[in-house]
């Protein structure tokens, strides 16, 4: 006689809930760090650097403190005396917060001045006089390594040239050998451009010393406060008790709050000392042209193929680009990211992949961008690299990469870099992608079209990614381990809140963690509220990036939930003088099992939480989880895209993107499909007009929205989504894998392998991203790859 509640119905597993944060959000009401106005608040603005590389000779800010309305000017002089002119990064390096001896790219922090207002603050930093000696300039790799080439990181002590490091991974030897016995060797190079997160809100921060509590309070935007918690304490040498940060609405984040920036650092600096908040709000420029950049790699690589199509082996060398600091946020014992999760999803006997990372002129770098690390620049290597062997071969694009997947059946896989890959179902995947764009009738309309001299192009990219970093044996960050936390309050009228240690930046936390919440326990999404990213309330956690709030915090979460249907169960059994085996559970409530229609709901056991619990049990209905996943998540796709290439003028369309994305199951089918739908829009975005570039002086060229690109829904094209194939992840408590970056790390490549595709017949093996029809044009035009760096725009 079972009463169960109908999940879909009251907000649970698998219900396309709408996102409750938009009620405020479409409504104008969000609580941006912008929004929020402290009494006797000051306002910070920064001096960055002109020059790309000099000598700072003098700074005189006289001038600055005359004017009225001035509180304050910091230099790097004046932080140094607090030895706060440099910080630690995230990847064990140093980072200047204001420059005292040099200056290592445009844009970098020089001065800030604090006012009453932001204008008199601009005003001021403009009447600081700086006088620079111009130091020559490196802008990529190939200079930092040249013969004489300046050593830009000449304050750190055994720092003799521009490498900050040579990694490697994999079996050099076995994958000489197996080179060795190929049937072809097919090559292929390219560059991956610097591109920018560039959230709508910039970076912010308000910080809030109160001398009489000993208390710093900061709002800002970061993605992982604890974090910044812990960076405080550490770095300021201040109590971690007396410090509160909470992260309020956040504008988009994609990556690019996750570092510690020295606005952040130097705004609370600002704040001891004037005992009152101030308030940092970056701008648009200082954005783009300062904070974590993502990208910027050279990659060469070849595989070894035998004549059937079975590739033998990989072999990669990347230089990557990490501008003046290497303040990456990536788990500490991978240099490159997780770069080495190339190749994953296919069953590659042996490979080799190294790494040089090197310092430039040019804004710290590297920082992921909607990727975890560095996988979206592995999954765009791996699938251009798939069809130009494809191509070398001779053999259909959809029949190598068959043929080479890891099979169904050979899971648990270890790949040829190390990692465990646990579940997917590769080839389905591909039949659902193949038959919704129409392969076969594509393949025949491209043959034909091309008689009349149209080009017509089919682009595939598959994608696996390491979402969930992670579990604590392999992954931390300067040392703190990977896991993840909830913390689950059920109050005596059976609502409840639920707090983890992730922070939502539009991902739509507050709406799945209860959707989780309602699966495990009953309770209707409706009763529950979500809160996070105040470090005072929610449990210790590392944050939100790499996709990995919903493998991590949301295990957490299914767990916590857990934890109190344990405790219900106990009391359940006491109202029902039962004992606890003769209890049995369905959604929202116990029952006696000989007796099924005598239960009490979950509402029920709350309130006995609080009024009738049994003698010596503690009384309350709350619990606290931290979660320290098995391993990683391992989500797949497909995306496959169409394109006509006009050969006249370069320009490319796109006519059809078919995504198919198998990320376990889902919570909320519809926050799933906009995850997609925003990734395959920025990498439709990062394939066809973004990078942003330096001039050989090192000027940056994109910090600004007339040369860095957003696509509107003008521009952007339609995408067709598929969700029938659905591979529960093994080890996650509820089945469910990452999404949060998917179509961003695989979608780049579908798109420039079409346009390639196109192209076919020409000679033509590559074009640089971004696809610029200019670029495209030369290739046509000139029947030669178009490579090797990015496009820089310059008046001479
Ligand atoms: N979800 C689901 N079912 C699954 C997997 C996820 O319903 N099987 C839901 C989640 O519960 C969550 C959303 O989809 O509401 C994304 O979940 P997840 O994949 O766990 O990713 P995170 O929440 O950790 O988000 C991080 C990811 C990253 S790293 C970047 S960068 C990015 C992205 O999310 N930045 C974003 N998507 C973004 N979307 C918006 N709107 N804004 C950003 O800044
Ligand atoms: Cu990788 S950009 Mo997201 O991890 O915040």
């Amino acid at each position: 006689m079972s009463q169960a509640l109908d999940e879909i119905k009251i907000g649970g597993l698998g219900a396309s809930r709408k996102r409750v944060e938009d009620n405020r959000f479409i409504r104008g009401k969000g609580n941006y760090t912008d929004d929020i106005t402290l009494p006797g608040m000051l306002h910070m603005e920064i001096l960055r650097s002109p020059l790309a590389h000099a000598r700072i000779v003098s700074i005189d800010a006289s001038k600055a403190w005359d004017i009225p309305g001035v509180h304050l000017v910091l230099t790097g002089e004046m932080m140094a005396t607090r030895n706060l002119a440099w910080m630690p990064t995230l990847s064990y390096d140093t980072q200047a917060v204001l420059a005292t001896d040099k200056v290592r790219f445009q844009g970098q922090e020089v001065a800030c001045v604090i006012a009453d207002d932001p204008y008199i603050a601009k005003d001021a930093c403009e009447a600081i006089e700086v006088e620079y000696e111009a130091l020559p300039v490196v802008v990529n790799p190939e200079q930092a390594v040249a013969e004489g080439a300046p050593v830009i990181r000449d304050d750190k002590e055994n720092q003799q040239d521009n490498v900050i490091f040579d990694w490697e991974v994999g079996d050099a030897a076995g994958t000489d050998r197996a080179f060795e016995q190929a049937d072809v060797i097919s090559k292929l190079k390219l560059h991956y451009p610097r591109c920018h997160p560039s959230p709508i809100e910039c970076c912010a921060s308000i910080a809030d010393f109160n001398r009489a509590t000993s208390k710093l309070t900061v709002y800002m935007t970061t993605q992982a406060p604890h974090i910044i918690r812990a960076a405080v304490a550490l770095v300021a040498e201040l109590p971690e008790h007396m410090i509160r940060i909470i992260s309020p609405d956040i504008g988009g984040g994609f990556g690019n709050k996750v570092p510690v920036y020295p606005g952040y650092v130097c705004s609370i600096l600002a704040s001891i000392l004037l005992e009152r908040p101030v308030k940092w709000i970056e701008d648009k420029t200082g954005n783009l042209i300062s904070t974590g950049f993502a990208r910027d790699i050279y990659l060469d690589g070849e595989m070894a193929l035998r004549r059937d199509g079975k590739i033998l082996a990989v072999r990669m060398h990347c230089d990557s680009d990490h501008g003046a600091f290497f303040s990456d946020a990536q788990p500490s014992k991978f240099k490159i990211g997780l770069l080495h999760s190339a190749f994953a999803a296919y069953d590659i006997p042996v490979a080799h992949l190294s790494d040089r990372g090197t310092y430039t002129n040019k804004a710290p770098g590297g920082v992921a961008y909607r990727c975890s690390f560095r996988v979206t620049e592995a999954m765009f290597f791996q699938e251009r690299m798939m069809q130009a062997a494809a191509d070398d071969l001779g053999m259909d694009q959809a029949e190598f990469r068959r043929m080479n997947f890891v099979q169904d059946d050979q899971f648990p896989h270890r790949t040829p870099f190390g990692f465990l890959t646990d579940s997917g179902q590769y080839g389905k995947c591909l039949e659902v992608g193949l038959k919704a764009i129409g392969y076969e009738d594509f393949r025949r309309q491209q043959a034909e079209a091309r008689k009349r001299g149209r080009l017509l192009g089919l682009g595939i990219s598959t994608m696996t990614e390491p979402l969930g970093a992670g579990n604590s044996r392999e992954y931390d960050i300067l040392g703190i381990k990977m896991f993840d936390s909830a913390d689950l309050k059920v109050h005596m009228t059976g609502k409840a809140i639920v707090r983890t240690g992730a922070k939502t930046q539009g991902q739509g936390h507050e709406t799945t963690w209860a959707q989780i919440v309602a699966h495990e326990l009953g309770i209707p999404a409706e009763d529950i509220v979500v809160e996070e990213g105040d470090t005072d309330t929610a449990p210790f956690g590392m944050g939100t990036y790499a996709s990995r709030s919903t493998p991590v915090a949301g295990a957490a979460v299914a767990m916590v939930s857990r934890k109190i249907r344990a405790k219900a169960r106990k009391l359940a059994a006491h109202l029902l003088e039962v004992s606890e085996e003769d209890v049995e559970w369905e959604l929202g409530r116990f029952y006696i099992r000989s007796a099924p229609d005598r239960g009490v709901t979950i509402q029920e056991c709350a309130m006995a939480a609080y009024s009738n619990m049994p003698d010596g049990m503690e009384p309350g209905l709350e619990n606290t989880a931290y979660y320290d996943p098995p391993n990683l998540t391992w989500p797949f796709a497909v995306y496959i895209v169409t394109v006509e290439v006009d050969p006249e003028t370069g320009v490319w369309d796109v006519l059809n993107t078919v995504a198919v994305d198998d990320c376990g199951v889902r919570i909320n089918p519809m926050i799933v499909e906009g995850q997609i739908m925003g990734g395959l829009t920025e990498a439709y975005a990062m394939a066809s007009m973004q990078f942003i570039t330096f001039d050989a002086d090192g000027n940056c060229i994109g910090s600004n929205y007339m040369d860095y690109l957003l696509p509107t829904a003008w521009e952007t094209p339609g995408f067709e989504l598929h969700s029938e194939v659905v591979t529960p992840c093994p080890h996650h408590p509820i089945g469910a894998k990452g999404i949060g970056e998917c179509a961003a790390v695989g979608g780049p490549a579908a798109f420039v392998n079409a346009v390639i595709d196109a192209l076919s017949g020409t000679g033509v093996r590559n074009i640089d991203m971004p696809l610029l029809p200019d670029r495209v044009w030369e290739a046509i035009t000139h029947r030669r790859d178009v490579s090797g760096g990015p496009p820089v725009r310059s008046d001479d």
